[in-house]
């Protein structure tokens, strides 16, 4: 600690002085350590405070009232947990039996089984209205946020406007934040109800703010869209949703199949269609491997979990091995791939479908 000795030994108590000097240095220098981290922090913060002020002036452009505004955007706060979490969302690289049966617990279907019956009378009224079975709207929101048990961490406005500053999807979170902006302002919902994942993602459903603005609905008609209780709302929503993207009430949304083990290489690899895929599932054509009628897959030995003969039906099914080593299977259909608008992952799709198969 050299340049803390003192410059001069002159004084009549050059120890008293020593001393005084040091501590003063000391002092200086702390000050300026401390200085220099409020300033590094005011600049930190101060591109965010810069970008929130433009924000807001973009959303009174789009017409959001001054209220709406500055209730929902003055205490907004930068969260860096929410921009790594963020970048750790990682594809998984478990089979499809096993995601399955870990989102698909006992526990789970055991609770949507009571959801069901406690629920039934209101889910019936929407099953009804949309043509949605109750059991695929329950295993939605049992696959989301377990019925609604999950607490959501986040405010909302805090990770949407992270999200929005940083740069990886600056646009759509934007959008998001606009989206949300919306919500309020029109009283869809509260803002004290506006809390998410670190994905922006709102209520028992998990929509997200725009999803919400173009898919929730107020089916109690009390003017609130209410997707955060239990009731008629956040049924005719998920259901809602599903109905607008295609949801054929004739037709199953998949079959548990057998496949033959010498077989299963040549179903997993080839690429022609033999017939063109259900109608829902073009958009994710590049991967599925060959489309099938039915009867098609019956004659390449494929059976019923029985071992009885597919029934005989001209319909496209596309085939997902789910256990190799057991040779099962599933034949999904259009409504797979109904179920994939909600999140486009075979594996999240396999899990609703599976889920409300086991409830009902
Ligand atoms: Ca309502």
């Amino acid at each position: 600690m050299a340049f803390l000795q003192p410059p001069s030994k002159a004084n009549i108590s050059a120890g008293l002085t020593k001393e005084m000097d040091s501590f003063v240095k000391r002092t200086v220098m702390l000050l300026v350590l401390l200085l220099s981290s409020v300033g590094l922090q005011a600049d930190g913060n101060q591109e965010f405070e810069d970008w929130l002020v433009a924000l807001r002036a973009e959303a009174s452009a789009k017409g959001i009232s001054q209220n709406t505004i500055d209730l929902a955007l003055s205490d907004v706060q930068y969260k860096k947990r929410v921009v790594k979490s963020d970048r750790k969302q990682a594809e998984f690289v478990e089979s499809y039996h096993d995601y399955i049966e870990k989102r698909v617990s006992a526990q789970r279907v055991s609770m949507g089984q009571a959801y069901l019956v406690k629920h039934a009378e209101a889910l019936a009224k929407v099953a009804d209205a949309y043509g949605v079975p109750a059991r695929f709207i329950v295993a939605i929101i049992g696959v989301e946020t377990n019925y609604g048990s999950y607490k959501l961490q986040h405010r909302l406005f805090d990770v949407l406007c992270t999200l929005a500053f940083d740069k990886r999807r600056a646009a759509y979170f934007r959008k998001e934040v606009f989206a949300a902006l919306e919500i309020l302002d029109q009283g869809y919902g509260e803002h004290e109800q506006l809390r998410s994942s670190w994905a922006g993602a709102l209520g028992t459903p998990q929509f997200m703010p725009s999803t919400y603005l173009q898919y929730a609905v107020d089916f109690d008609g009390d003017g609130k869209k209410d997707i955060w209780r239990d009731g008629l709302d956040l049924y005719a929503s998920v259901a809602n949703y599903l109905s607008r993207y295609g949801w054929n009430e004739r037709q199953a949304w998949a079959r548990k199949v057998i496949v033959p083990p010498a077989k299963q290489a040549q179903f997993k690899s080839e690429k022609a269609d033999v017939v063109a895929p259900a109608k829902s599932c073009e958009r994710y054509a590049k991967h599925f491997a060959a489309w099938r009628t039915l009867e098609q897959w019956d004659k390449q030995g494929l059976r019923r979990m029985t071992g009885a003969h597919l029934p005989n039906v001209d319909m496209p099914a596309a085939l997902l091995i789910s256990n190799p080593e057991l040779s099962h299977g599933y034949l999904v259909y259009h409504n797979f791939c109904v179920l994939m608008r909600y999140n486009p992952s075979f594996k999240y799709a396999l899990s609703v479908g599976v889920l409300a198969d086991r409830i009902q």
